[in-house]
């Protein structure tokens, strides 16, 4: 298959980072092949998005190299779409509709197949609103058709209008439904005890390869950005509690905001862990990696997460050096609680992560149970095992006493469930001070 050429333009203020590697990174995912790239640095020119001079040059490249397509980043208003359409006599698309084009080729299930379908639909509102009010001023401008208001034109696109405004209203009802399913899917999660690490992270920090190191699921892996779009819960195996481990969406600047709207749910899922594993990538340089951590900080915020506790994974050490990790780890000083370097995919350090993430989770205190013979004390002891660790069990008479560190939540639970003088905290043995804190 021949594939589709493509240019990509870059326009950026001097103070603003110089984004067109991960320009090309993403049309190369949506597999373009780039033949040209033009990094304009300066101000902005209403009618253009860039200065007319620029304008021109470009369309000489482009008159000499014939292109299929221009992407142009970072974003154009309807008009300024238009005029360089015209201008270039080709194909301009910008960077949210490259973004929108990976995430369509990804998605893989029904939920991110309709948050797509909505970010798109949001997205072409404006551009339908701008020929709406283009065609509505040239009638204007013309003699008015008698006997009628309205031109065919304009009915035609006024439907349009409607129906983009009907889908996506339709398609917000049906998105709420899903996350009311998944939603009841977490509460029976967390009412059995299971605690939850939400990965996050820049797109291709290699999240999922984390998740496959971890949980031994096989979540998709590759190359590119934006390989996963839907989120994934796997069994974290932890001592003594019931942890999953959910992968989920990634990161970039300047996300779309017609995506970050539809993907709302999906992000909001990192809101409702216990502790987020924020993953790095290593093999970029000092500034990338404080770059996507503050991206990765900005969007927490955005979406409104704030307090959960964060330990950042500083992953593909094993393509650094030792002074390189040293000097990544300081680059990201401050931004969750500890760095743990590693490599996902060669498994390197990982039972190290796993117990900074295992010191984050809400504290096991010991507690003593005391439980009268049968069946119902059975199927408690069972429950016991899952949600906590069991450490000694003594029977007596016509009694059970069961030892078990527990969480603070399970605790209260089995308080609900019992007479009061059955559940008794034990104090922390004094040769292990973090136990029972
Ligand atoms: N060398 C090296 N490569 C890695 C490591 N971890 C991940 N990768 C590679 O990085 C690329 C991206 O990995 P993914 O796990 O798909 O990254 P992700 O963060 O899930 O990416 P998206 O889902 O696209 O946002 C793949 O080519 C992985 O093989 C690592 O520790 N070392
Ligand atoms: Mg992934």
């Amino acid at each position: 298959m021949v594939s589709t050429t493509a240019l990509l333009v870059q326009h950026r203020f001097a103070r603003d980072p110089d984004l067109l590697e991960e320009f090309e990174a993403l049309a190369k995912t949506a597999e373009y092949n780039v033949v040209g790239t033009f990094d304009v640095v300066g101000p902005s020119s209403a009618r253009f998005g860039i200065k007319g001079g620029k304008v021109e040059e470009i369309r000489i490249w482009i008159e000499a190299q014939k292109p299929d397509v221009v992407f142009y980043s970072p974003g154009l208003k309807s008009s300024q779409m238009y005029r360089l359409k015209e201008e270039w006599k080709t194909d301009v698309r910008d960077r949210v509709q490259l973004i929108l084009e990976i995430f369509d080729r990804h998605a893989r299930t029904p939920q991110s197949k309709l948050q797509i379908e909505q970010a798109r639909l949001s997205y072409e509102l404006p551009f339908v609103r701008h020929q709406l009010k283009e065609h509505l001023d040239k009638e204007r401008a013309g003699p008015r058709p008698v006997g009628r208001q309205v031109g065919p034109g304009e009915d035609l696109l006024n439907l349009r209008y409607m129906e983009i405004r009907h889908r996506v209203a339709a398609i917000e009802e049906k998105l709420q439904k899903i996350s009311e399913a998944s939603e009841l899917k977490r509460k029976k999660r967390v009412d059995s005890g299971f605690l939850e690490v939400a990965l996050a992270g820049y797109t291709n920090a290699g999240k999922s390869t984390l998740h496959r190191a971890l949980t031994g699921s096989q979540v998709e892996v590759a190359a590119g950005l934006f390989t996963t779009l839907s989120t994934k819960s796997s069994d974290l195996a932890m001592d003594g509690r019931q942890v999953v481990l959910t992968d989920s969406v990634g990161f970039i600047s300047d996300l779309p905001k017609s995506l970050l709207r539809a993907f709302n749910t999906t992000l909001m899922e990192i809101a409702d862990a216990d502790v987020i594993l924020l993953v790095v990538d290593g093999s970029n340089s000092v500034d990338e990696v404080r770059r996507k951590a503050n991206v990765c900080l900005d969007t927490f915020t955005r979406i409104g997460i704030n307090g959960i506790p964060i330990v950042t994974a500083l992953n593909k050490v094993d393509l650094i050096d030792d002074a390189g990790i040293r000097e990544r780890i300081s680059a990201l000083d401050g931004v969750g609680s500890e760095v743990v370097p590693v490599s996902a995919k060669e498994m390197l350090n990982l039972p190290t992560l796993v117990s900074v993430i295992e010191s984050l989770l809400p504290i096991l205190s010991v507690y003593s149970i005391d439980l009268p013979y049968g069946d119902s004390t059975m199927s408690l002891i069972s429950w016991l095992h899952q949600v906590g660790s069991v450490r000694n069990q003594k029977f007596k008479e016509d009694r059970i006493e069961v030892e078990a560190s527990l969480s603070l939540d399970v605790a209260q639970k089995l308080l609900k469930m019992l007479p009061q003088d059955a559940i008794r905290k034990l104090e922390p043995k004094s040769d292990n001070p973090a136990q029972g804190a």
